[in-house]
């Protein structure tokens, strides 16, 4: 790590006069009491002839009624050099085919879309095809493993899949006997398979049309399911609707900052929300030109999108700061990084000396943003025209009123009015990207409201100026690089081994990534701790999970502590690991001393 910053200020003045082009947000105050969802909605088209709301219309095809069809809606980098430029025109053209091509394999709006693939252009067309056949589009993260696809899927429902030839061979093909209800899959290269529900992406859009006009969409039909992890149980599908984009849209202005002329990058992958959010819909829907890298961080690679793209705006996340500071500001000497005008974090805490980084770095500090999968779209930010306090995530959105709160005994929420005290973060409901439900699960979706308020599950604490800071999580998910993960998924695929009688997982904090997955391991009788079977362990995980849910270390243990109910204490596991207190232990039945 470079050395802490000399000048770790408590607050980074802004003199928002001197920006250029303006701050669609220039006064917070003035701002937040001017705003309405209702004036924001208006900086949305709604479909020709009153046909409703369809994200896939404001993202595409209304440019091309305002003139911007020959503009770059997305600039292609892929892995081995190749560029590929996208207009509004060509980008509606191809997303015409695909609904057209659905339409005629018999898909049925309402019905869900899979898509698993890298970040190639053809997942960014198959999500704005499939909603604009109206279907549900649910982006899958494309370094899971069979377990968590087939998980997901199964929960979902996947009528159809889009993915590569070689994802599927890899990963899909062994699954189908679990998904009886996916019709179709579609990949892109060479089919390599001669199943009569394999499609073949070329073949398939080459005889389709590229007219096609979306039928009545509502703002309260839903357009997008998200999986996201909790801390028991299978990870909850998270839904959102088409009328969500109202709030990508404000966010889009006030939190990022766009305008037309901007060349913006995001670095999260579609597989997870912000990649979705801020990867396809906020930007599109703003009419800028998106700029889409296929591989993965390299700090160089990464220095020379930023310079030769000139990209203006940077939406990206504490892991990767962490990384490029690591190798230090001389790594950017040299860089014309002139076009650059405001970047922004979001995933993870950022920590103080990551904001200053930027300005030591690039001449500017990150901007920390807070939300969720559950939220839809940005809550928490640090605008671009207000002052920053490194370490906090910023103030509310216009439009969202946020509180600290305390969980009663008797089922009610007590706002805390106080500041610097600890609590729960809330947010007054509704806005436009709130999730309307967890599929299929009613009950787990209603425990997240008490009265008027969304309860997010993350402690913090709001300061006499109206700044929130972000205190830690309510619960055991895994932030690692930014992606969540539920121990009960990295548990049960543990367990699946056969030398394996109990897994508790837990996050454990490292300087890079944030946490890392670690697991401990309980053996059956007759098997042996050692190095060749944590191996074997890791290995397993591996390849049922992926390498972005795995564990990454693995200790065995004789016996884990458990509850009286006979759950795993994950809580009293990391308190051990890390040498904390242990805190209260009533509940604890069982221990592993
Ligand atoms: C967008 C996204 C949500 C959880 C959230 C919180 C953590 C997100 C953060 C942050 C500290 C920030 N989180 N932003 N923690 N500071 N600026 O990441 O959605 O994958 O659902 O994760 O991530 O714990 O509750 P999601």
């Amino acid at each position: 790590m470079s050395p802490r910053p000399a000048a770790l200020v408590d607050r980074i003045v802004k003199r928002p006069a001197e920006l250029s082009p303006a701050p669609h947000l220039l006064d917070y105050d003035a701002t937040c009491s001017a705003f309405s969802w209702a004036q924001a909605a208006a900086w949305l088209d709604g479909l020709p002839g009153g046909g409703g709301l369809n994200i896939a219309h404001e993202a595409v095809d209304r440019h091309l009624l305002h003139g911007l069809g020959a503009k770059t809606a997305i600039r292609w980098l892929g892995k081995t050099g190749e560029r590929r430029e996208m207009s509004y025109a060509e980008l509606a053209r191809a997303t015409n085919r695909f609904a057209n091509a659905l339409a005629g394999l018999g898909v049925r709006p309402g019905e869900r879309v899979f898509v698993l693939m890298g970040r190639l252009p053809e997942l960014y067309v198959a999500v704005l095809g499939a909603l604009k056949a109206r279907c549900v589009a649910t982006p899958l993260f494309s370094a899971f493993g069979p377990e968590p696809i087939a998980t997901r899927a199964e929960m979902g429902d996947a009528r159809v899949l889009v993915t590569t030839s070689e994802l599927y061979r890899r990963k899909v093909q062994g699954l189908r006997s679990r998904l009886p209800g996916l019709r179709h899959v579609i990949v892109v290269g060479d089919a390599g398979s001669d199943e009569p529900d394999v499609h073949r992406w070329n073949s398939l859009l080459d005889s389709a049309t590229d007219e096609y006009t979306i039928g009545p969409t509502g703002a309260e039909d839903l357009a997008l399911l998200h999986f996201t992890s909790g801390t028991t149980g299978r990870p909850k599908g998270a839904m959102h609707v088409h009328g969500a984009a109202v709030a990508h849209m404000a966010t889009a202005r006030y939190a990022l900052d766009l305008h037309e002329d901007d060349v913006f990058w995001c670095t999260s992958d579609p597989g997870w929300i912000t990649g979705t959010s801020y990867g396809i819909i906020a930007p599109l829907c703003s009419g800028v030109t998106n700029v889409v890298v296929e591989a993965e961080f390299d700090a160089q690679a990464w220095y020379s999108v930023l310079e030769h793209e000139r990209i203006s705006v940077w939406y990206t996340a504490p892991t990767a700061i962490r990384m490029m500071m690591k190798l230090g500001a001389q790594a950017l000497r040299g860089r014309d990084l002139s076009a650059l005008r405001f970047m922004a974090s979001v995933g993870e805490p950022l920590n103080p000396e990551g904001v200053i980084w930027g300005l030591q770095a690039f001449g500017m500090p990150f901007h920390d943003n807070w939300w969720q999968t559950e939220t839809g779209g940005i809550m928490i930010a640090n605008f671009l025209a207000l002052d920053i306090k490194p370490g906090s995530m910023g103030k509310p959105l216009p439009g969202i009123t946020a509180a600290i709160v305390r969980r009663g005994e008797t089922g009610g929420v007590h706002v805390i009015d106080a500041p610097m005290v600890d609590g729960e973060l809330a947010l007054k409901t509704p806005w436009p990207s709130m999730m309307r439900g967890y599929l299929n699960e009613d009950e787990r979706y209603r425990k997240c409201f008490v009265g008027e308020w969304y309860l997010t599950g993350d402690l913090a604490r709001r300061d006499a100026e109206g700044y929130y800071w972000f205190v830690g999580r309510g619960d055991d998910v895994i932030k690692s690089a930014g992606h969540l993960i539920g121990p009960f998924e990295v548990e049960s695929a543990l367990m699946e081994h056969p030398a394996v009688a109990e897994a508790g997982v837990i996050g454990k904090p490292d300087p890079i990534v944030g946490e890392v997955v670690k697991a401990f391991v309980a053996l059956k009788s007759g098997y042996e701790p050692g190095e060749s079977l944590r191996r074997e362990l890791l290995g397993h995980a591996r390849k049922r999970l992926g390498a972005a849910v795995a564990p990454k270390e693995i200790d065995f243990r004789a016996n884990l502590p458990k509850t009286r109910s006979g759950k795993i204490m994950r809580r009293l596991l990391k308190a051990r690991e890390l040498g904390l207190p242990e805190g209260d232990l009533s509940t604890l039945e069982s221990d592993e001393k």
